[in-house]
């Protein structure tokens, strides 16, 4: 599987940090929605799905979580714990996220509005769907 990961330019000074996310320019699609997870417990693992067609960058804002990736054939693995680097998923692609840190903020940018019907989560049936 290729995990495509985005570096950002950190425009950072004396200051401090600054990132900016653009679509169609760092971001490679038209940003429908952003949401963020915070207040995530350690020991608690979510996701547990893909997506039919939904494509999302996830960028961790603060601390750290682990991301399973996983498309049926190879399941890799991501630490994520640079602000200034993001994760591309691709649809069809099972998720999990665990190993948050206490302090983690993750952001995801998607493509699309939220949708349930978009969603796969039953294991199973994602293996068929990729077969
Ligand atoms: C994903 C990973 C990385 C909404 O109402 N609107 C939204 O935009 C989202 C994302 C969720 N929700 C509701 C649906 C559930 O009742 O929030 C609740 C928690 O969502 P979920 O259990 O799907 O959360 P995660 O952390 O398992 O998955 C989320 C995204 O849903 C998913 O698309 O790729 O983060």
């Amino acid at each position: 599987m290729d995990i495509k990961f985005i570096q950002f330019q950190n425009h950072g000074d004396d200051r401090g940090s600054l990132v900016a996310l653009e679509d169609h320019k760092n971001i490679p699609f038209t940003i429908k929605r952003v949401y963020y997870l915070f207040n995530t417990q350690a020991q608690v693992r979510r996701g547990f799905h893909a997506h039919k067609q939904l494509k999302q960058l996830a960028v961790v804002l603060k601390g750290s979580c682990r991301f399973l990736l996983d498309d049926g054939k190879e399941k890799i693995d991501i630490l994520l714990d640079n602000p200034a680097q993001g994760l591309f998923i691709e649809s069809f692609v099972w998720r999990e996220m665990y190993d948050f840190s206490e302090d983690c903020v993750l952001l995801v940018l998607a493509d699309s509005f939220y949708d349930e019907l978009d969603y796969i989560r039953d294991y199973d049936k994602f293996l068929e769907e990729v077969k």
